[in-house]
């Protein structure tokens, strides 16, 4: 989209291939034309540019509905494009920090999508060769906080990290830094999950989801 001229004390638009947008001083809206077909046009109330995301109403043979068009001099391959038309790089989607002065390139930034039939409750299927689905399971403890000799007792602080493949996830808006990619509470309660319970402790606690 390139500026074309100056209609009605604002600057008009020249779209790459046939469309020019320019402000109707009539109707206080700016209106999108098509050059190679008369009967489609479009038009926006909107009374600055219409720069970022707006409703069009769109008229054409078919009728006419509303849709929402991103009119916006973003680069496609390297540019995300706030709601506002604001361009900021793709790697500022998602990664935890209000790039966007509308904050868009934080929002919808979901990490997995299930398949319709997902059933939470249905591990993953096992690959090639095996009976069971593979989890690997590592403790690091962090600290021993008692020995309890008599009681035959003792406490510790430990991470526990559950390591499996579920091909039926697939993830989105992923980060080169794992941290930015924790799926949060509410999307983890959705996708099936290893149990594991400390059966020789107190209160045999059993894990559960967190993040
Ligand atoms: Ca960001």
């Amino acid at each position: 989209m390139n500026v074309d001229g100056y209609i009605n004390n604002r600057f008009s638009f020249d779209g790459y291939t046939s469309t020019k947008i320019s402000f109707d001083n009539n109707t206080s809206s700016w209106v999108m034309r098509s050059l190679t077909n008369p009967e489609l046009n479009a038009s926006a109330a909107v009374v600055d540019y219409p720069i970022g995301i707006h409703t069009w109403k769109v008229n054409s043979p078919d009728g006419v509905q509303d849709m929402e068009l991103n009119l916006n001099a973003c680069d496609d391959l390297s540019d995300f494009t706030c709601r506002d038309g604001a361009c900021v790089p793709i790697r500022a989607r998602c990664d935890g920090s209000d790039d966007c002065n509308d904050a868009t390139d934080e929002a919808d930034c979901d990490r997995i999508i299930l398949p319709e039939n997902y059933k939470h409750e249905r591990p993953p299927v096992a690959s090639a060769g095996r009976k069971l689905a593979k989890i690997e399971l590592s403790i690091d403890i962090i600290l021993v906080l008692d020995v309890a000799e008599i009681e035959s007792k003792v406490e510790y602080q430990f991470w526990l990290t559950l390591r499996w493949k579920d091909a039926r996830i697939t993830f989105k808006n992923l980060k080169d830094a794992n941290f930015l990619n924790t799926v949060e509470t509410e999307e983890a309660k959705k996708i099936w999950y290893p149990r594991i319970l400390f059966y020789n402790t107190r209160a045999k606690q059993e894990t559960r989801v967190i993040r």
